[in-house]
C-alpha cells in the first residue's frame, strides 16, 4: 500500500490516533489529525512536521476532501462526516486494518466479551516462554500500528482484537482466530446484541483454510456463527470431551485428530475458575497449532500469574479478602468473577451505564452476594434491576464505596469492586478505577 504523498484523515487523538500519525509521517503522507474534543492535546512534533489539526469538531468538508481516512475505535462509524465520505467512495478504515496492510508475519487475533486480555497476555507469555519473539498489542493498550512502525522484527504478532476495532476492517485475515465468548456489551453503540455479534464475526470473514478458528465450543452464540467460518475450526470446552479440539476435565487434553495429542495437568496455574480454564485451553489450542512443545505451554499456563485490575488480590486485613476487578466492565466479567469466588461477597458495582440489562446477575447475587454496594450513573438502575437480590445500598463515590463495604464485612467474607460497567463516568479508564479502589483500600484500612 502506498501512502506517500496521499491525504489521509486521522480520527481521534487518543492512543490509536497519535500511534496512526506516528506511522503515517514516516510513509510521507499528507496528515490531517480530527479530535471532536476541545480539550484534545497534540503533540508539538506532529504540528512541526506539517500535522493539520481539526479540534472541536468534525467538518464533512475535512472528510470529504481525502483520500483515506483511519478511524479510531472510539469513533462510531455512523456520524455523517463518514457516511459522506464513503458516499464519495472515500475508503474509511480501522488503525487495525491499516496496520495488517503492513504486517508480514502471522497474525494471531484474539477477541470476545471477555478473557480476552488474560488470554492475550498469557499467549504473549506462552510464546516467549518457548522462546518465540512476538509483539503483544492492539486493544490491550499498544495500537497494533506501532509494530509496523516500530524496529522489532517478531516471529508472530498478538493482538486483542475489539468489536470496534473489527468494525472497520476490509482485507484483515488472522492466520489463527479465537473466539472466546460473547455475551451482552456494548450496547450503547451497537442498537441490538445481534449487531454486536455480527461486529464480533468480522474477525473471521476473510479467514480460510489453511487458517485455523479456534471456538469456545461451549458457547451457544460462538457456536452459532461456526457454520459460516471457511476456517478450520478448533474447538476448545471445558464440559465436553472433543476427539478433535482442547478439553480440561482436571487435565488439559489437546488434540489434532489421531495424532498429536496432550495431556497435562496444571495444578500450580495461579488463573483461578472455570472462564479462566477457558482462556488456557484457548492459549494452549494456538500452542498447539503453532507447534509449540508441550513442556512450554504447560510451563507457561503455570507461571503465568495474570493482569492487574482483573481478579487481582490487594490485601487481606482481619480476614477480609480485597479484589480489584476493575477491569470487569460488564455484566458477563462480573458473573465470572463472582463465579471464582467461594466466600460471601460484598460486591461493589457499578459506573457508566453501557445500556444491557443487569438481570443475568440476579441468581448469582442471591447465591453469593451478602451485600450489594452500588454506585456511578448506572446505580439506580442495578438497583431496580437487582435489588431484590441482596441487602443494597446505592452511594455517591468510590470512596463511600469502599467504606460501606468495609461496615458489612465479617472475617472470612471477600469485598469484590467488579463493576459491569465501564469507568468513563468518573474515571479516566479502567485501570484509573481500578488505582484509586486500590489506594482507597490501603488508606481506609490504616484509618480504620
Ligand atoms: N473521538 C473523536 N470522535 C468521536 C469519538 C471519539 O474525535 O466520534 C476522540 C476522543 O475525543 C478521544 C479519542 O477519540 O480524544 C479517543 O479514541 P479512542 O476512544 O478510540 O481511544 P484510544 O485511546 O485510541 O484507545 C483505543 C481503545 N479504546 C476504545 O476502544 C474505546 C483502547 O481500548 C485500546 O487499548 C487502544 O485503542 C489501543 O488499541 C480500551 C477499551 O475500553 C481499553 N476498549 C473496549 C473494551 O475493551 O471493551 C473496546
Amino acid at each position: 500500500m502506498q501512502l506517500k504523498g496521499k491525504r489521509v484523515l486521522v480520527v481521534g487523538s487518543g492512543k490509536t490516533g497519535l500511534a496512526t500519525t506516528a506511522f503515517l509521517l514516516q510513509q510521507g503522507a499528507h496528515i490531517t489529525l480530527s479530535d471532536k474534543d476541545k480539550k484534545t492535546d497534540i503533540p508539538k512534533e506532529f504540528i512541526e512536521q506539517g500535522v493539520a489539526v481539526e479540534i472541536g469538531e468534525h467538518r464533512v468538508e475535512t472528510f470529504i476532501g481525502q483520500d483515506l481516512i483511519v478511524i479510531s475505535p472510539g469513533v462510531p462509524f455512523i456520524i455523517r462526516p463518514i457516511i459522506e465520505a464513503q458516499a464519495r467512495g472515500i475508503e474509511v478504515i480501522s488503525e487495525i486494518e491499516l496496520a495488517y496492510r503492513f504486517i508480514d508475519v502471522p497474525l494471531i487475533a484474539v477477541t470476545g466479551t471477555n478473557g480476552k486480555t488474560t488470554t492475550t497476555s498469557l499467549l504473549g507469555h506462552m510464546f516467549t516462554t518457548a522462546g518465540k519473539r512476538v509483539f503483544v498489542g492492539g486493544n490491550i493498550g499498544t495500537p497494533l500500528i506501532e509494530y509496523v512502525s516500530g524496529k522489532q522484527q517478531a516471529e508472530y504478532v498478538i493482538t486483542e482484537i475489539s468489536s470496534f476495532q473489527l468494525e472497520g476492517i476490509r482485507l484483515f485475515r488472522p492466520f489463527i482466530s479465537v473466539l472466546l465468548n460473547i455475551t451482552e456489551d456494548h450496547l450503547d453503540r451497537y442498537p441490538s446484541f445481534e449487531e454486536y455479534i455480527q461486529a464480533k464475526n468480522k474477525i473471521f470473514i476473510n479467514q480460510h483454510e489453511p487458517d485455523r478458528a479456534v471456538l469456545n465450543f461451549d458457547d451457544t452464540h460462538v457456536r452459532s456463527l461456526a457454520r459460516k467460518i471457511e476456517a478450520d475450526i478448533f474447538y476448545f470446552s471445558t464440559q465436553t470431551c472433543l476427539d478433535k479440539g482442547a478439553y480440561y476435565n482436571g487435565a488439559f487434553h489437546l488434540s489434532r485428530g489421531s495424532q498429536e495429542t496432550m495431556t497435562f495437568t496444571a495444578q500450580d496455574a495461579q488463573l483461578k475458575g472455570a472462564h479462566n480454564k477457558q482462556n488456557m485451553l484457548a492459549a494452549a489450542s494456538v500452542g498447539l497449532l503453532c507447534n509449540l512443545p508441550e513442556e512450554k505451554i504447560r510451563r507457561a499456563l503455570i507461571s503465568f500469574t495474570g493482569l492487574p485490575h482483573r481478579m487481582e488480590l490487594v490485601t487481606e486485613v482481619k480476614g477480609i479478602t480485597f479484589y480489584n476487578d476493575s477491569k470487569g466492565t460488564n455484566v458477563g466479567a462480573c458473573i465470572k468473577s463472582l463465579e471464582s469466588l467461594d466466600v460471601p461477597i460484598i460486591l461493589i458495582a457499578g459506573g457508566k451505564d453501557k445500556g444491557g440489562s443487569y438481570l443475568p446477575l440476579l441468581n448469582i447475587i442471591k447465591k453469593k452476594v451478602k451485600a450489594l454496594i452500588l454506585m456511578g450513573e448506572a446505580r439506580q438502575r442495578m438497583q431496580a434491576e437487582l435489588g431484590r437480590a441482596a441487602p443494597t445500598v446505592t452511594v455517591t463515590s468510590l470512596v463511600k464505596a469502599v467504606e460501606a463495604a468495609l461496615n458489612r464485612a465479617d472475617r472470612g467474607d471477600a469485598i469484590l469492586f467488579s463493576p459491569a460497567c465501564s469507568s468513563f463516568d468518573m474515571f479516566k479508564n479502567y485501570e484509573h478505577r481500578g488505582e484509586c479502589f486500590k489506594d482507597l483500600v490501603k488508606i481506609l484500612n490504616k484509618v480504620g
